[in-house]
């Protein structure tokens, strides 16, 4: 089975509990605080392998979870951080968040297209602080402490996208598997009927001292960018090779074609599917050259590749182009050619590998940016206003406090009020339009609104 998408939910290890305790020792009537903190919930991290070659351990099971970190303790003893949770993934896996109500997929998180490159799909929660943490010079004892920070969890896709250096583009039956067999340990079926190829065919050919993986996808016919054909599921493939070899079968035997029309059509075919897809990277073939009677059309062809990589450089033949100027007329039955085109792409590979790598540093970045997007969504909140006095408060970091915080402990209430205050959710509801005495909810929570807009207001007059 070739399996290249699942869905998958994801789910952080929650943070241990802070600890409240007092040190007790003899001859010391009241000890200072001496909480432990929680230890961190382990985070989940997607890790791309190069011995993986299809994401089917994904197949049957779909949520995974991180370890949680242990509770803190007293004499100051820490809870022990939870054990990350690694996935591992093909090289060419894709990563990005998925909602799994609208099944539509979100932000990328990540491409994965280095042998051991990761990336923390769901951080674990932080561990509680103990009551150490929560000295000031008015309060001595504190006499609470946090609750671990409940992981996060959500569903991502994982999308993983054949890694091949070149792929082998043309209408059906103009020889492509025939070609991958030639250069290739590759063994697909080769039939003289459409369609023969229905998968993706990977091999890897070796010419002197370099090597490429090619692959030999099924046939594109007109219309395939909207889904006619098999073509559409294929060219998303075709999305990540960074060499396009177009095989035009000189004869036009399907269908009794014209090779011309038939090279257009697939340039169109490209172009309609992603803009990029058009200025690829492209090695134009001409295959059967062994049947007679080709000479004039692949005269005609070689004209035109000639005449599309000229203005591919801007009009300018002396300029570098992204399209080989050189039709490679070849036969993949008879082998004519194919040592030549091989060592053509070989090269062509090579030095696109060579500018990909530079680009890389430039990839590095992503995921950070990723992370740092994340954040900020998580930090946002929003005041919804339910009815005239009751309003909900929402966003995960705001409902990620309140779940943390005890409250059968007083003090630990007062500290919810502080930070809820510090990050500005006090000044939302003000601004929302919340009196003293309106309801505020948060999660599962009810709490009554008290302003201090008041006092301040009266402070600031006397200042005046
Ligand atoms: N005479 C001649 N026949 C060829 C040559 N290359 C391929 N063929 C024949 O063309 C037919 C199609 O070849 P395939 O290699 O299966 O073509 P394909 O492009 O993989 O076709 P699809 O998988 O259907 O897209 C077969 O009958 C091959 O034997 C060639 O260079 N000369
Ligand atoms: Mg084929």
């Amino acid at each position: 089975m070739f399996v290249d998408k699942v869905n998958i939910f994801v789910k952080g290890g929650d943070g241990g509990a802070g600890c409240m305790s007092f040190r007790r020792e003899a001859h010391v009537p009241k000890g200072g605080p001496d909480g432990g903190d929680g230890g961190h919930g382990g985070d989940v991290i997607v890790q791309a392998d190069a011995s993986l070659s299809s994401l089917i351990d994904y197949r049957f099971k779909h949520h995974f979870k991180a370890q949680r970190g242990t509770h803190g303790k007293g004499s100051r003893m820490h809870g022990a951080r939870g054990e990350d949770l690694i996935l591992k993934v093909p090289v060419g896996t894709v990563v990005r968040e998925y909602d799994e109500e609208t099944k539509e997929t979100g932000e990328m998180i990540a491409d994965l297209v280095r042998d051991g490159q990761k990336v923390i799909v769901m951080p674990g929660g932080a561990g509680g602080r103990g009551n150490t943490h929560f000295v000031t010079s008015t309060r001595r004892a504190p006499a609470f402490a946090e609750l671990g920070e409940p992981a996060q969890e959500g569903w991502i896709q994982l999308e993983m996208k054949l890694m091949a250096d070149a792929a082998l583009v043309g209408m059906p039956s103009a020889g492509k598997s025939s070609l991958i067999s030639k250069i290739s340990a590759a063994r697909p079926k080769i039939g003289n009927y459409p369609f023969t190829t229905l998968q993706p065919n990977l091999g890897v050919a070796v010419s002197g001292d370099y090597s490429f993986v090619a692959a030999d996808v099924p046939g594109l016919i007109e219309g395939a960018h909207e889904g006619r054909g098999l073509g559409h599921e294929f060219l998303r493939h075709i999305e990540r090779t960074a060499l396009i070899v177009h095989v035009v079968d000189l004869t036009g035997d399907w269908e009794g074609r014209d090779p011309l029309e038939d090279y257009e059509v697939i340039n169109r075919e490209l172009a309609l599917y992603a803009d990029e897809l058009a200025s690829r990277p492209r090695i134009v073939v001409a295959n059967k050259i062994d049947v007679p009677g080709t000479e004039e059309v692949c005269e005609k062809l070689a004209a035109r590749v000639k005449a599309d990589s000229i203005e591919a450089a801007g009009g300018d033949e002396y300029a570098d182009s992204p399209f080989d100027p050189k039709l490679y007329r070849i036969s993949a039955l008879t082998g004519e050619g194919v040592e030549g085109l091989k060592a053509a792409i070989a090269i062509k590979v090579h030095d696109l590998r060579e500018a990909a790598r530079r680009e890389l540093a430039a990839q590095e970045e992503f995921d950070y940016v990723w992370e740092h997007r994340r954040q900020a969504r998580d930090a946002k909140f929003d005041v919804v206003r339910l009815s005239r006095h009751v309003f909900r408060v929402v966003g995960p970091r705001v409902e990620r406090m309140v779940v943390q915080t005890d409250f059968d402990n007083e003090e630990a209430v007062a500290f919810l009020q502080h930070r809820l205050k510090r990050i500005g959710v006090d000044k939302a509801l003000d601004e929302a339009g919340a009196c003293d005495g309106d309801e505020i909810q948060i999660v599962g929570y009810a709490f009554d609104y008290e302003s201090t807009r008041l006092a301040e207001d009266m402070f600031e007059e006397l200042e005046d």
